[in-house]
């Protein structure tokens, strides 16, 4: 079957970007990653001058498939709610892009046990989103050569290795994700919601 036409996007700052980009794509209903960045004021940020902006990855995924409530579980447990490293560029973030995902965000952190008032996590909405360099994204995979010789035999440029759902997969498997991941076993009981 073919890739989702119907996708929407959801952006977290977790840390360097690297590793949140491997992970997330390991996650069944996730098509696409790329990682960025976002949060601040600076126009056109670059890894070298990246103003009050902090490293994203942004997540391209089937709604049918998976829910953003989903994705707030997993960026929760990637994190440390608790506490927020002092430099921007590596802050905790959630973004929102819709009211709906306002909406869930809500509804996640209601039912959730965490105390409101002891929660450092940002949340904001999006803003803008700006792409990183070709070297940042699918990192891990970057560094399997005989893997990535493949996809520029195929005439793949640097955008279209960053934006193949196939690459996203190779690039969590690169990092070590495999279905045993514990997020992975949790069954998804969308009824019960
Ligand atoms: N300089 C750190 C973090 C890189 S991440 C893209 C490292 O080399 O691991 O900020």
């Amino acid at each position: 079957s073919k890739a989702p036409e119907n996708t929407e996007t959801a952006t977290f700052g977790l840390g360097c970007f690297w590793g949140p980009d491997a992970a997330v794509g390991a996650i069944d209903g996730v098509i696409r990653t790329r990682v960025g960045y976002a949060g601040g004021t600076k126009p056109d940020p670059s890894y070298e001058v990246i103003g009050d902006h902090t490293e994203v990855v942004q997540v391209e995924y089937d709604p049918d498939q998976l829910w953003f409530e989903d994705l707030l579980e997993w960026a929760f447990s990637e994190h440390q709610p608790s506490r927020q490293p002092t430099k921007r560029q590596y802050q905790n973030i959630v973004f929102t892009e819709t009211d709906d995902q306002y909406e869930q965000l809500q509804a996640f952190l209601d039912e959730s046990e965490f105390d409101r008032e002891r929660l450092e996590t940002r949340f904001e909405e999006l803003n803008e989103f700006y792409v990183a360099e070709d070297y940042h994204q699918k990192f891990q995979l970057r560094g399997k050569r005989w893997i990535t010789d493949v996809f520029d035999e195929a005439n793949y440029d640097a955008e279209a290795v960053r934006e193949s759902p196939a690459a996203a997969k190779l690039n969590a498997h690169a990092a070590g994700y495999d279905v045993d991941v514990p997020f992975l076993q949790q069954p998804y009981d969308r009824q019960s919601r």
